[in-house]
């Protein structure tokens, strides 16, 4: 039953990572109220941190936030700071420190030398999350990726010093170190997986690709992760997504066909959520699963109208979309939870946003009215066809250019080839030529 390479690959993924899983192990937050961050945007930070913890199955012991223009280079938080937070680990006996922040590798080893356990930092515990979340061929490898891209300048050993005296780059043999070794296993692994992202980006972009030849349009729940992007996809179209509370459970896209009020078919997708400072590391590894939030005809991002700080998650989506490249779209904001979130949240993320729609996944409330306002938008929206008309019916050439964008026309064999962009409302008479 059990595909004998996807068991190796976990086997190989967890054995790379910082395994926080394994019982639940004592943490100590610490982080750092510094320039440009006010006091209720650490706070907040800080509990999401705790939030993340418990997720990668830690319980947090105790939180300690230290006020300082900018982080030591050597330590991050001041070394008496350390110092005094060292004894305090010890005294709760905790297993792990985890800073809300990114170290440098030289701040990790000092840090983790004066508290004597793990110190693990923002970036290692979303990784960690993330490899412990990770089912399908593609999120694994994306999630070993990361980690990978992330240890590699981390890897310490005996042979640090010798191997940058010696600088002898590419000298093979007796005069090798274990951490040249490593550092040489770990950049050919990195490839490998390289080399197999990129194939499957490649098929990937293959089905994207008949999905828009389908002639159907597409919509992606995008969001904050824990927002209810896969309890709304649930609730729609039945996909029996796992839904969790906790964060990151979905890790792969799923897409599934919804009809609308109107008798219209829509793609709708599920995706990886997002976080705010989203580890640049992972955003480049899922580079693939993002696109698929970019490549689309529509957003529907659900924010959680019943989290701490709404407006500052719906930002972190925004920045998070910038850098993957999807930005300007069509979108629809939907503010979910309104069974439980405060009302004066609710309206007033509805007075921000004047074409939001309230719902609830988890009662149905709103539901509706969603609906409706994606079978307006997609009758609003325009669709990219790539069509081959016969010969014999130059009338419907002669249409498509009189109601569509002509991005190209070729003659073949068979027909006129052509690809247009033209408005949804319009597309019926051709989806027969689609290719
Ligand atoms: N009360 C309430 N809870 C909800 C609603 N929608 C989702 N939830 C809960 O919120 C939690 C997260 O839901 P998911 O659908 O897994 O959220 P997601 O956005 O897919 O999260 P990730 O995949 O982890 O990024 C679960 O415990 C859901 O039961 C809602 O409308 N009301
Ligand atoms: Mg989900």
């Amino acid at each position: 039953m059990a595909d004998p390479r996807a068991s190796r690959n976990r086997r190989r993924l967890t054995a790379t990572v910082t395994d926080l899983a394994v019982r639940r192990q004592r943490a100590l937050l610490v982080s750092l109220a510094s320039d440009g961050r006010s006091v209720e945007e650490t706070e907040a930070s800080l509990a999401e941190l705790g939030r993340l913890a418990d997720t990668a199955g830690s319980d947090t012991v105790a939180r300690e936030t230290q006020t300082r223009p900018r982080p030591d280079p050597a330590t991050f938080i001041g070394k008496g700071k350390a110092a005094e937070l060292a004894a305090l680990g010890r005294q709760l006996d905790v297993d792990v420190v985890v800073v809300d922040g990114e170290l440098t590798p030289v701040q990790q080893r000092n840090l983790q030398d004066i508290f004597g356990c793990d110190v693990v930092d923002r970036v290692a515990l979303i990784l960690d999350i993330f490899a412990q979340h990770a089912h399908s061929k593609e999120g694994m490898a994306q999630v070993e990726l990361a980690l990978l891209r992330h240890r590699l300048p981390r890897l310490r050993g005996r042979g640090l010093q010798l191997s940058q005296q010696a600088g002898r780059i590419g000298t093979r043999g007796p005069g090798e170190t274990q951490l040249e070794s490593d550092r040489r296993r770990v950049q050919r692994r990195i490839s490998i997986l390289e080399d197999q992202i990129e194939a499957l980006r490649t098929t990937r972009t293959t089905q994207r690709k008949a999905r828009r030849r389908s002639g159907l349009p597409t919509a992606t729940l995008v969001g904050y992760t824990n927002a209810g992007k896969s309890s709304l996809l649930n609730r729609l179209t039945g996909a029996g997504v796992l839904v969790e509370d906790r964060l990151f459970s979905t890790l792969d896209a799923t897409v599934r066909r919804l009809t609308l009020p109107s008798g219209r078919l829509l793609l709708l997708s599920d995706t990886v959520g997002f976080v705010r400072r989203l580890p640049h590391e992972l955003v480049e590894a899922f580079r693939s699963t993002l696109e698929e939030a970019v490549e689309t005809d529509l957003l529907l991002h659900v924010v959680d109208a019943a989290a701490p700080d709404p407006d500052g998650q719906i930002q972190a989506v925004h920045t998070t979309l910038g850098e993957v490249g999807g930005t300007g779209h069509e979108e629809i904001l939907v503010v979910n939870k309104v069974d439980v979130a405060p009302a004066p949240i609710v309206n007033r993320l509805l007075a921000l946003h004047p074409e939001a729609v309230a719902v609830s996944a988890a009662t149905g409330e709103g539901l509706d009215a969603l609906l409706a306002a994606l079978d307006e938008r997609i009758a609003r929206g325009t669709l990219s066809l790539d069509l081959l008309i016969p010969h014999h019916r130059g009338d419907l050439v002669a249409a498509l250019h009189r109601v569509a964008e002509v991005l190209a026309q070729d003659h073949e064999e068979g027909g006129v080839r052509i690809a247009v962009r033209l408005p949804s409302a319009e597309v019926a008479p051709f989806l027969a030529y689609t290719v």
